[in-house]
């Protein structure tokens, strides 16, 4: 069995979770679930990460005690992550003692490796990006991401040799570590300018993960929050680490597309690890336009979108509405609209009506079909099949509003065939097509079922369950999109319209 790991960035708990962090765990958890039914053994990893400076400054300022107040921030994101139903492995949070020591031990192995000397930093640091950012990188003196103005920090601190690395971290990124291109380009264009060593170290803060060479140090927290990718695993002995390492997809937001596609590598090289397959930048969710950041009081809360519409309404609003790799905007009247017309509209109505039908006509049994013709509903079968093909190279790229697109005219043909074959004159006029007719579009939302399972899975089960198909969509499903498996004569149980329309 092909092993697939991957990971999300684990978020910061200086706040709870916005609709930004939401976004990218529903697209890795798309992943996991689309390489599970491609029966493929999944390894999906999220998690906080807590270690940060910011997490502590954010703490003092509420007054509450910092353990405290990271422990109560991560338990939000591991219920969100429950309410979007990912299909997690494991969630891994950085003051955990696994991942303390495993980073830890990381650190030695630099500095074992000669890759780690003492020296004075001198220059600026962004609280909010946890990085030290260069005179050249501001803009007005403000850090780009978060427009505040860093610290001025000039203290005692490790070097890790990251200028060491820049050649073969070059030759990596021309092969191809990251996608997509665009990001690539970027950090290949930084890394031509110049590597510099890289302060892995922070004297005179109390939080943090402790320098295990100096006792007055702390490891600068992007160092640990790397290193929770093989911690989870529990390198270096543990089966985990031996059966998933290296992950296939670590995933991403683009802001911090240079830790990842630069200092992770370097450290990796450096500790003699195998590298990751690929690193996948997403874009982000802005609101209007704009970062979603507390300073302009534009933080959308998942858990409330959650409450109001439901997980996949919300998973499939993101996946759908923005590009993978591109930036989109979220807004509750966008969400709504395509709630009504895509999930109520044309979803709903698909199944509601095909059911109905089954309900009406053949007393709530599929019926059965003369298989020896079936030239009526060819036309049907062969777009969706085609259908099918078009979807798994678009899975395979991970271009998932694509993917949705084609899955939406498959059910908008099976819409128009109802009104072009018009089963209610059929009826009357010929039982015999009138079967086939109802069969392929039974056959239809059954592949629909299959299909949406990635993006949408507890309305694949809801939908399965009133067509009378007991068994989940699960490990190994690519083989049931093959048509005419549906059997004559289920019973079908039809409940209430799944997405009933949202007055505007
Ligand atoms: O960066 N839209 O944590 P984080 C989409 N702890 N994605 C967004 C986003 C938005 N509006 N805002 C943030 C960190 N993200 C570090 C990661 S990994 C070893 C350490 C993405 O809470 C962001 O790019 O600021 C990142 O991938 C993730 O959410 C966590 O962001």
């Amino acid at each position: 069995m092909k092993k697939f790991y991957i990971t999300t960035a684990i978020d910061y708990v200086n706040a709870p979770p916005h609709i930004g962090h939401a976004y990218e765990k529903v697209c890795a958890d798309t992943i996991a679930r689309w390489h599970r039914m491609k029966n493929e053994d999944v390894y999906f990893l999220t998690g906080t990460d807590e270690n940060a400076q910011k997490n502590a400054q954010a703490a003092r300022e509420a007054g509450v005690d910092v353990k405290k107040f990271v422990d109560g921030n991560s338990k939000k994101f591991i219920e969100l992550a429950k309410l979007l139903n990912l299909s997690n492995n494991d969630f891994i949070r950085t003051t955990e003692k696994r991942h303390v020591k495993v980073s830890q031990l990381i650190f030695k192995k630099l500095y074992d490796k000669g890759d780690i000397y003492k020296g004075n930093y001198s220059g600026y640091y962004c609280e909010g990006c946890e990085a030290f950012i260069t005179e050249k990188e501001l803009e007005e003196g403000k850090c780009p991401e978060h427009h505040i103005k860093p610290k001025v920090l000039k203290e005692e601190t490790y070097f890790f040799k990251l200028s060491k690395y820049g050649k073969i971290i070059l030759k990596l990124l021309e092969e191809g570590l990251v996608e997509p291109e665009s990001r690539r380009n970027e950090i290949i264009n930084r890394v031509k300018g110049g590597l510099n060593d890289l302060s892995v170290t922070r004297k005179n803060v109390d939080w943090g993960i402790q320098v295990p060479i100096d006792q007055g140090h702390k490891i600068y927290v992007w160092i640990d929050a790397l290193v929770n990718y093989i911690s989870a695993l529990e390198y270096p002995d543990g089966e985990l680490f031996k059966k998933y390492w290296p992950a296939d997809i670590h995933l991403i937001g683009k802001g911090i597309n240079w830790f990842h596609s630069v200092i992770w590598p370097a450290i990796l090289i450096s500790c003699e690890i195998e590298l990751p397959k690929k690193i996948f930048v997403h874009g982000y969710v802005n609101i209007k336009g704009q970062k979603i950041s507390k300073s302009l009081k534009n933080v959308v809360d998942p858990v409330k979108l959650i409450d109001k519409y439901g997980a996949d309404t919300l998973r499939y609003f993101l996946l759908r509405e923005i590009p993978f790799g591109e930036d989109g905007n979220f807004s509750q009247d966008s969400l709504v609209t395509r709630f009504n017309s895509d999930l109520a509209n044309d979803l709903g109505n698909l199944l509601n009506r095909t059911l109905t039908m089954i309900e009406k006509y053949f007393d709530g049994r599929l019926p059965e079909i003369d298989r020896s013709d079936l030239s009526e509903i060819e036309n049907l079968k062969s777009k969706t099949l085609d259908t099918c093909e078009q979807i798994f190279k678009k899975m395979d790229a991970l271009d998932f509003n694509s993917a949705l697109k084609r899955i939406w005219q498959l059910i908008n043909s099976a819409n128009k065939f109802i009104e072009e074959s018009k089963p209610w004159v059929l009826v009357k006029q010929d039982p015999d097509k009138l079967r086939k007719v109802i069969y392929a579009l039974y056959e239809i939302l059954r592949f629909v079922s299959i299909l949406i399972w990635p993006f949408m899975p507890s309305t694949s089960d809801r939908i399965r369950r009133q067509m009378g198909i007991s068994r989940k969509v699960k490990e190994d499903f690519l083989a049931r999109l093959t048509w005419g498996l549906s059997q004559p004569k289920t019973k079908i149980s039809k409940e209430k319209p799944i997405f009933p329309r949202i007055k505007v």
